[in-house]
């Protein structure tokens, strides 16, 4: 059934957004008091980032976010996701020292949205630790769990008034291994014990944050965004079915099962040869009530056993790839509705929220305009795939699409294409690629429908 026909799934109040993250779209890295951030050291150290793109200017949405909210507006998105800069914020990671510009822009920006009528959601984390932190020990240092409540705290107190989504952290999974175990992300570490404990603190500093925020307003909404990936056996022999439930505790359940069940699986020693080490009374700080559970969804994984005693652990992957996106993920929509109902089956009932979704191509203007039909098949595809979980019960909120705006794809610089709206590196000049026009058709049919019987 074409995704038109099941519009219907989808309730009214369901936000329709488009998400973005600070170090990927702002620039302006050294104006108005910021401060740096481990993602301003890598990318300015050789070699870390394809061509040696950096994130000074980007986007410059620092100073153009009047144009693209109204590009927003002029999709018609209900809700946009944002992060906010931590070093803008707090220029050497602590509180004793508060940049008042730097809070000035987020209020800016959070008071255009809603002169937009544009519900704003915030991320608190999305990669940019203040560098004076990483110093003192990034994640590795249990103190950066505290430092972050005080971060989310002075937020919460700002902006609380007028926002109220808020989501602790962005994929701790990026965090902890791309960060700390493979070294491809800042800080650029290499060490499985260091995965362990920046995951073990990065969820710590989520816990602290949540009661922190919570004590100075009950009015939030608050939740963490969790990048999972459903992990099917490539046939149903033992070792497949064990090979997949071991990639499942390293993709999903090393963060899915200390936030909901307190206790971290026991299968991390069969993929870090240990547990993590922690205070007895860390895991209760972690397993904090979520208002929402936030999901990116890109791809999903097909495993074999691996048969290689040389390997990290046991498995293979033998995903097909018969439909690609520019990041080589291949493209598997139904593996986001399995998704889902998995969640709401072994962690639920908790609201859910796609926090990111999207897909890379290698985008071309053509005559002024960019007609990016794989983009819109994928996007498609996939929103058919949450009417499909919502089909069967599941609490699906609302959907934010990676991304608005093409922007600087971590180590991979700017040769990546996220946006539905092109930005032109030059002269920073934005287009609406054929996928904006495309989902603010979408957005105003799925609000048009009369009734919504789900
Ligand atoms: O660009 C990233 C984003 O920062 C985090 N989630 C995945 C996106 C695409 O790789």
């Amino acid at each position: 059934m074409a995704l038109t026909n099941k519009l219907r799934y989808f309730p009214t109040t369901f936000a329709w957004g488009v998400a973005t993250a600070a170090y990927q779209i702002e620039g302006a890295a050294t104006i108005d008091g910021r401060g740096s951030s481990i993602w301003d050291e890598f990318s300015h150290t050789p070699g870390k980032v394809l061509s040696g793109d950096t994130g000074d200017i980007a986007c410059d949405h620092y100073h153009r976010y009047p144009e693209d909210i109204a590009l927003m507006n002029h999709i018609g998105v209900t809700h946009y996701r944002f992060s906010v800069s931590w070093p803008r914020i707090l220029p050497d990671g602590d509180s004793h020292h508060i940049n008042a510009k730097g809070l000035a822009f987020y209020d800016r920006l959070v008071d255009t949205l809603l002169d937009n009528q544009i519900i704003p959601a915030i991320t608190l984390y999305h990669w940019d630790l203040p560098s004076e932190l990483q110093i003192q020990g990034g994640w590795l240092n249990s103190r950066t769990s505290d430092v972050f409540a005080e971060y989310a705290q002075i937020m919460v107190a700002v902006l609380g008034d007028r926002v109220k989504q808020w989501i602790t952290h962005n994929e701790p999974w990026c965090t902890a291994v791309l960060g700390h175990l493979t070294g491809e992300h800042a800080p650029g570490v290499t060490s499985k014990d260091a995965a362990l404990t920046a995951a073990h603190h990065v969820l710590l500093s989520h816990g602290k944050a949540m009661m922190a925020m919570r004590s100075t307003r009950n009015d939030l909404q608050i939740g963490i965004t969790l990048n999972l990936s459903q992990v099917y056996p490539d046939q149903p022999s033992v070792e497949s079915i064990r090979a997949a439930s071991l990639q499942d505790v390293f993709n999903n359940r090393w963060y899915l099962d200390p936030l909901f069940l307190g206790h971290y699986p026991e299968e991390l020693i069969d993929i870090f040869g240990k547990q993590p080490q922690f205070l007895s009374h860390d895991m209760d700080l972690i397993k904090q009530p979520l208002d929402f559970l936030g999901v990116n969804y890109y791809s999903a994984q097909v495993v074999a056993p691996s048969g290689d005693n040389e390997s990290p652990w046991p498995v293979r992957h033998v995903t097909p790839k018969d439909r690609i996106t520019a990041m080589g993920w291949p493209v598997i929509p139904k593996g986001l509705t399995d998704l889902l109902m998995r969640l709401q089956r072994d962690y639920g009932p908790i609201p859910l929220f796609i926090t990111e979704n999207g897909a890379a191509y290698p985008d071309e203007i053509v005559d002024g305009r960019i007609h990016d039909v794989d983009r819109i098949e994928y996007l498609s595809d996939h929103i058919e795939a949450i009417a499909d979980a919502l089909a069967h019960g599941v609490d699906v909120r609302g959907y934010f699409l990676w991304s608005l705006l093409d922007n600087f794809e971590w180590a991979f610089g700017y040769s990546k294409r996220f946006g539905i709206v092109y930005v032109d590196y030059t002269t920073l000049e934005r287009t609406l690629k054929d996928s904006a026009q495309w989902y603010g058709r979408l957005i105003h049919d799925a609000l048009s429908l009369p009734l919504n019987p789900v």
